[in-house]
């Protein structure tokens, strides 16, 4: 065992406490890979092609697989429909089954058809919003043969001007259209609702913010919970008083996990605001959310990076975090919180956050079965000069 390793475990047992919890919590961990970042993708300006990029969702899978062999936690896919739409859902199913994985939460696809243009569930024609319900119903039914518990909705629907459309209308539209889906879930199916702020729509975002996506939940019914996806925000919104507003009125349903520097930028989480992150995993540590079932996805565009080596890197970030996170004295916190020292319950929480943890997470990796160095072991390997090789011919998936 490396030295920083032992500093840990000693470090935890001076206060009594196990770096066994630790390492239990962080091998319970269990990270959602979205299926969409691996095939080709880019800007609003240009698409980028990358050599080996998966040509259907099994190749997609094939594809996650090698993230959750190297680092033992990226143990689900989440799908989008269309993009991941096969003649044979069984197959599917199966496939990920024999690559050690489950299918995730099940995208619909309500933005990319031309008919959305003024948007889907809250489209001013009933025939759009008629058809927009009824896509929501088939991947009701495509998650369903796939063995997975989730519908994960996000809506481009709002207007670009001041008096384009009336906004109370659009609200009693948004929810009879949710009234409608929501009726046709399996009994073990959770509707995750995300929003965001803007983009597509420059003047009201019908579901912009976790305010409006509660709302709509708690209109619903229990079985609807908000998703909140990292880029979605102003800046300087506080993310992680959201995730504890969201939890104590119990409708906390998951994460799409990216990181930003200036909008919704779907970089590598942690890569521009690692402090962020571990706030939010402390927060729900704090909560004890993570044993409740929320949903840990990632949701971002790797357009110039390589996108395999980028997801691994990414499931390192946010094991890293949460490890982080995991060996924040909280006894000493609470303390000190209590007698009301600012200072000292601040100094507490970012000594977690300085800890090095690596070494922890190569140990529990390492006992996963996985790769203590899964980047290392991952350019060794060649499996991305495979691929290459390999999907030499036939066209590659993109998100366009
Ligand atoms: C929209 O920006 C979003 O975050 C939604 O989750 C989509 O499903 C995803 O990106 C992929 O386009
Ligand atoms: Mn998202």
């Amino acid at each position: 065992m490396t030295a920083g390793y032992d500093l840990i475990a000693e470090t935890l047992a001076a206060r009594g406490d196990d770096i066994g919890r630790v390492e239990a919590a962080l091998r319970a961990q269990e990270i959602e890979v979205p299926s969409w970042a691996f095939g080709n993708s880019g800007t609003r300006f240009a698409v980028f092609s990358q050599p080996g990029a998966p040509r259907d969702p099994f190749e997609k899978l094939a594809d996650a697989a090698e993230v959750n062999r190297l680092t033992g936690t990226a143990r689900s896919v989440a799908v989008h429909i269309p993009w991941d739409k096969v003649e044979n859902l069984d197959e599917l199913r199966e496939r990920a089954a024999e690559l050690g994985l489950r299918i995730g939460a099940v995208n619909p696809n309500l933005f990319q058809e031309a008919e959305y243009k003024l948007g889907s569930l809250c489209n001013p024609d009933p025939g759009v919003r008629r058809r927009a319900v009824a896509h929501v119903q088939e991947c009701i039914e495509i998650a369903t043969r796939l063995g997975s518990n989730a519908i994960s909705l996000w809506l481009a629907d709002g207007s670009n001007y001041p008096g384009q459309d009336s906004l109370r209308s659009r609200r009693r539209r948004l929810l009879e259209s949710l009234r409608e889906v929501y009726g046709a879930l399996d009994a073990e199916i959770e509707l995750l609702v995300e929003y965001k702020f803007y983009e597509p729509a420059f003047y009201a975002t019908d579901l912009a913010d976790w305010g409006s996506a509660l709302l709509v939940c708690q209109e619903l019914g229990d079985r609807a919970k908000v998703l909140v996806d990292l880029g979605h925000h102003a800046h300087g919104v506080n993310i992680e008083q959201i995730v504890s507003l969201l939890d104590s009125a119990g409708r906390l349903g998951g994460f799409h996990f990216n990181d930003r520097k200036y909008g919704d930028d779907d970089l590598i989480v942690g890569s521009i605001d690692p402090y962020q992150l571990f706030r939010i995993f402390f927060e729900l540590i704090d909560i004890g959310a993570l044993e409740g079932g929320v949903r840990l996805t990632i949701d971002q565009s790797h357009n110039v990076e390589a996108k395999i080596e980028a997801m691994i890197q990414t499931v390192l970030n946010l094991q890293e975090a949460y490890a982080k996170a995991l060996l924040v004295d909280r006894v000493a916190l609470e303390r000190a919180q209590d007698a009301g020292d600012v200072l000292a319950a601040n100094r507490i929480l970012v000594d977690g956050y300085n800890s090095d943890v690596r070494p922890v997470c190569a140990k529990v990796r390492a006992d996963l079965g996985a790769s203590a160095d899964p980047i290392a072991t991952f350019r060794k390997d060649g499996y991305a000069a495979r691929i290459a090789d390999e999907r030499l011919h036939g066209q590659a998936a993109a998100w366009i």
